[in-house]
């Protein structure tokens, strides 16, 4: 899977994708991510991205002529599943959107700034909006970051035994269990017995009990429609 990010502060997310599991699902090839500054695509010589709203309003928005040139740039180097504007009025991430774009092709991630893009930039180019909560951030680009860690964890091949996405909170709607690791007592405080018995199916058995009562009591909302 490629995933393009098109953003007017690329550096923001630079580190943040040459570090940990997505630096190695890069190296091992699963992932390729790139990072591009809308202001080598500008059509004027000082580089300017953004412009006065018609209409008037204060905020400055960013226009349709380099985004059109990028993602043309792009789309005539391969095929994208989706072009993705992130918006705080887009659809919300969860766990059940990162796994769809998991097992789909490559992916453009348009990051807003200022008081967003043209909308036709939307109306002509985007095919997917997505917000990461009711907040508002200066940026697209933490959310798309976001975004983009969520789904590369989960490409075959990302993840070792050790950091499955099989034991994660929300795979099947339901958040992770209690996790203890040595010392089996801590001042007085001690790791469950039933952890240190050995016994493989209890231990399962209590793993999926700890995640249902950890479900009602903390986001009871997450059960509603199952059984
Ligand atoms: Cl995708 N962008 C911005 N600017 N703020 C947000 C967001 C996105 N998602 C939640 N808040």
């Amino acid at each position: 899977m490629r995933i393009d990010i098109i953003s007017v502060v690329p550096k923001l997310m630079e580190s943040f994708f040459a570090h940990s599991i997505l630096k190695r699902g890069q190296e091992a090839g699963h992932v390729e991510v790139v990072l591009h500054d809308l202001r080598d695509y500008s059509v004027n010589k000082h580089r300017q991205v953004d412009d006065y709203a018609f209409g008037g309003g204060a905020g400055m928005v960013l226009g349709i002529e380099p985004i059109a040139r990028c993602i043309r740039a792009l789309q005539s180097e391969r095929t994208y599943d989706e072009v993705i504007y992130m918006t705080p009025d887009g659809e919300t991430f969860n766990q059940r959107i990162a796994n769809q774009l998991s097992l789909g092709g490559n992916l453009i991630f348009l990051c807003g700034h200022y008081k967003g893009v043209d909308q036709r930039v939307r109306d002509l180019f985007i095919t997917r909006e997505i917000s990461i909560g009711d907040y508002v951030l200066s940026g697209g680009e933490l959310a798309a970051a976001v975004c983009a860690d969520a789904i590369i964890r989960l490409l075959p091949g990302v993840l070792n035994d050790e950091t499955s996405a099989l034991t994660d909170s929300f795979q099947d709607n339901l958040l992770a269990p209690p996790v203890y690791t040595r010392p089996a007592e801590f001042e007085g405080s001690k790791v469950p017995e039933i952890l240190l018995s050995g016994h493989e199916a209890k231990i399962t058995d209590w793993r999926f009990s700890q995640a249902i009562e950890r479900t009602r009591t903390r986001r009871p909302d997450l059960l509603e429609g199952m059984e």
